[in-house]
Order: C-alpha cells, then sequence, then structure tokens
C-alpha cells in the first residue's frame, strides 16, 4: 500500500471506529472509551477534522469525577463483548458509568498541541474551558497517587499504568492476596491469542485490588491508604511532568497566573522526586514498589520517555542512548516495550516485548526536543515501517514487525496521520 493509501485507511479506522464523538480503541476487544486512547486519537483528528479532534477530549471530561479523577474506562453503554463491564468495578465517583482508577495524563500535553495548531480559531476558548478540569485532575494525581509527597507517581493497579502487563508489576502482583472474587468469564481471550494476553493469576489479581478498592468504596484517600498494589511508574511520572509543563504553556498562554504559580510547584517536586525512580546499577530510571521499597530490576520503554519529561542532563541522556544503541542490536524494530535482555522480555505478549506506536511518538519527541534527532528519526522510521508491514495493529513484534493483539486500531491510526506517515513527515518539514 502507498502511503497516501495508508493515509486513507487510517483515517477511514478512525471514523469507522467513531462512536459520535468518541473513539473506542477498536471493535470487539475494546468497546468502549478509553482514557488515553482518546487523547492520542485527537492527534489523528487533529489532522483532518479539527473540531472533531476538540470533541473527543472534551467527551473524555464529561466522566471526570467529582474528587477530579478521569477515569481510564467510560462504559456509555453496556457492552457484554468486553471484561471487566460497570458491574465488576461497582463505581459511583462521576456522571458516566465508569472503572474506578485513571490512566496516563496525557491530555494536557495534547491539548498544548491542539491549541498550536489551531485553524479554527476557537482552540483558546476551548482549552480555557479544559484547563480548571486538568488542573483538578492533576491535583488529584498529586493529592492521591502521591501521597507521601515524594514527587512519583504511583499505579494503584497494573491498568492505571497504560502498560498493564510489564514485567515491572510482577512481584507486587503476586503479594496481591486473591480474594473477594466472584467467577468470571474473560473475554479478551476468545478476540486474541491468549499467548498474547496476560495469565489467569495476572486477571485473578486484577480483579483482586478492584475487589479491594470497590471494598473502601473507591474513596481515593482510602485507596491510596489500603490498596494492595501501590507501585510508582516512571511512564506516568515522566507523563505527568511532561503534562505539567506543557498545562504551564497553557496557562500562561490563557493569563492564568494563579494556576501557573501552582504548576510551577508540581513541576518542581517532580524534577525532584523523579531521582527517586534512578536505578545506579541499570543507569535508568525504573518502577518503584512504595508497599516493599523495592526498585525493579529492568528497563521499560517509560524509561527512554525521562527526555520527554524534561530530564536530559547529560548523565541520564548519554545512558539512555546506550540503552537505546544496544537495545537496537538486539531486536529489528525500536522500541520494545521491555528490555529484550530482562528475563521477563517476551516479544508478542502484550506490554512485555511488543512496540507500541504512541509510546514511540514520545519517545521520539522527548530526545529530538533534548537534541538528538537521529535517534528520534530512527523510531520514527521503524514505526512507519511496523504499520507498513503490520498494518494498524494495536501492537507489534520488535523482532519480526508483524502486527498483534487487535487490529483497525485507532491510536496506532492516529499516530500514523499525526507523526509517522511519510506524508505527514514531509508536510512538518
Ligand atoms: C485494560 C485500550 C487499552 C489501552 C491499554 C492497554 C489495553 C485494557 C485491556 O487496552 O488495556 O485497560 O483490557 O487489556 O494495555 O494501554 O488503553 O487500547
Amino acid at each position: 500500500m502507498s502511503s497516501t493509501d495508508l493515509d486513507n485507511k487510517a483515517k477511514s479506522i478512525l471514523i469507522e471506529n467513531d462512536q459520535g464523538g468518541y473513539t473506542i480503541p477498536t471493535k470487539g476487544l475494546y468497546p468502549y472509551q478509553w482514557n488515553w486512547d482518546s487523547v492520542f486519537v485527537a492527534l489523528g483528528f487533529d489532522t483532518f477534522d479539527q473540531n472533531r479532534a476538540w470533541r473527543e477530549i472534551e467527551m473524555l471530561f464529561e466522566g471526570q469525577w467529582r474528587d477530579g479523577m478521569v477515569p481510564h474506562i467510560l462504559f456509555r453503554k453496556d457492552d457484554p463483548s468486553y471484561f471487566p463491564g460497570p458491574s465488576v468495578w461497582g463505581t459511583d465517583g462521576g456522571p458516566i458509568p465508569s472503572s474506578g482508577h485513571s490512566q496516563p495524563p496525557v491530555a494536557a500535553s495534547v491539548v498544548q498541541t491542539l491549541v498550536e495548531h489551531d485553524r479554527t480559531g476557537t482552540a483558546q476558548e476551548r482549552a480555557a474551558a479544559l484547563l480548571p478540569k486538568l488542573m483538578d485532575w492533576h491535583r488529584w494525581y498529586l493529592a492521591y497517587r502521591d501521597p507521601k509527597n515524594l514527587g512519583v507517581i504511583a499505579v494503584i493497579h497494573p491498568w492505571e499504568s497504560g502498560r498493564d502487563n510489564l514485567p515491572d508489576w510482577d512481584d507486587a502482583l503476586r503479594a496481591v492476596e486473591v480474594k473477594d472474587i466472584a467467577p468470571y468469564e474473560r473475554k479478551d481471550t476468545s478476540h486474541v491469542d491468549p499467548a498474547m494476553r496476560p495469565h489467569k493469576e495476572d486477571y485473578d489479581r486484577y480483579l483482586s485490588i478492584v475487589a479491594a478498592c470497590r471494598n473502601v468504596g473507591w474513596d481515593p484517600a482510602r485507596v491510596a491508604e489500603t490498596c494492595p498494589f501501590f507501585v510508582a511508574d516512571p511512564g506516568v511520572t515522566f507523563i505527568f511532568l511532561r503534562a505539567n509543563r506543557d498545562l504551564l504553556k497553557l496557562a500562561e498562554r490563557l493569563g492564568r497566573n494563579r494556576e501557573a504559580e501552582e504548576i510551577r510547584g508540581w513541576i518542581a517536586r517532580m524534577e525532584k522526586g523523579a531521582k527517586t525512580l534512578w536505578h545506579e546499577g541499570l543507569k535508568a530510571h525504573v518502577a518503584f514498589d512504595e508497599r516493599s521499597g523495592k526498585l525493579s530490576d529492568g528497563i521499560s520503554s517509560a524509561s527512554f520517555l525521562a527526555p520527554y519529561a524534561g530530564i536530559a542532563d547529560d548523565t541520564t541522556l548519554s545512558a539512555l542512548q546506550a540503552h537505546f544503541d544496544r537495545i537496537a542490536s538486539k531486536v529489528r524494530y525500536l522500541m520494545p516495550s521491555y528490555d529484550p535482555d530482562h528475563k521477563g522480555y517476551e516479544p508478542l505478549r502484550y506490554w512485555r516485548g511488543p512496540v507500541w506506536a504512541m509510546i514511540n511518538y514520545m519517545i521520539a519527541q522527548g530526545f529530538a526536543e533534548a537534541g538528538d534527532t537521529a535517534r528520534a528519526e530512527r523510531l520514527r522510521a521503524d514505526t512507519a515501517r511496523l504499520i507498513e508491514t503490520g498494518g494498524f495493529a494495536e501492537y507489534f513484534s520488535p523482532e519480526t514487525g508483524a502486527g498483534a493483539g487487535g487490529g483497525a486500531f485507532s491510536w496506532t491510526s492516529a499516530i500514523w496521520l499525526s507523526w509517522a506517515s511519510p506524508s505527514h513527515a514531509k508536510q512538518a518539514a
């Protein structure tokens, strides 16, 4: 397929997955509105329908909870093809039935991008309406996912990280007692090869965490105190730090001085805190289990997001460049979600090895901003080749380039349109 055909195909996937203002990640496997999926999808719509891009994010925020949290899934209508659905979550925090925790807060960064790209003349107004909501969400993160003021953001469930099945979660997950779960039937393995999905022992624990949070009524302070899983994640931490920098730009642009001052404080706290995640032996930022006090022992694709978060001092950048080149000598396509030299690496099981297009987009943005345009371009070229060979798949094998997981996937299409497509690269040049 030519790149123009792929552009058209990507657009048609977004249009097909559009449910009237919000977009599902893919039909069958994921039939609801997911938080960070929607935000990346907005980047795709931004290339051909800016009004629709704003709508995607506005509809996501329609589900914001009273306490400020923006849920990871909005169940706008019940769909038996996905498990666990609304009745398992048992939440009551917001206006739309939803899951009970969040997902990586990329929204402020994408809103800032939409403002910069605006051709509609309405962006300033729409961003101003979103600003207080973004502020509330970010305050919620600091209050309830960093209650000890460490300057790092923890996740209370592997699903909250968006990188659900990472080897980094294994130890913390094994420590979760399996209890309070009713007999259940998974749906994911009926849509996708079970060899690409988590094991039953993982699902038992995923559901046990949901039960533990349900038992405290999803009260965020009690969740932070009692949740059996509470792990500081370099992915969410770096995405949040970046989002705060972009939120600051927005607040300044809108003349919101009080908010700008508050955000500057958050940035200082996070810049200091990120050091907690530095693993001196591995020379990279890794996950930190706040319950056990242990750092994880592997490098994930999120370790490469430090420059995206504005952490690009010489030590960090040169260590990441060395890891980048080492990993590039092991696999054909970058960036695998987990280090191929680690025992937990599996090229086709999700988040234990496969490549995701939107993670590449963020890593590349950080490397380019740090002045490493060669490695940024390598990531863009690999992402383009993966999509040309593997189609608009959910994720790809770093070894063969085969597309895996769900097909006709929204965020892969969006990242193609907004970044990886050669026609986009030509326009941007
Ligand atoms: C649970 C929708 C979501 C992504 C996540 C990805 C996967 C869900 C699942 O799909 O997670 O949230 O059921 O496996 O891990 O990042 O947002 O695309």
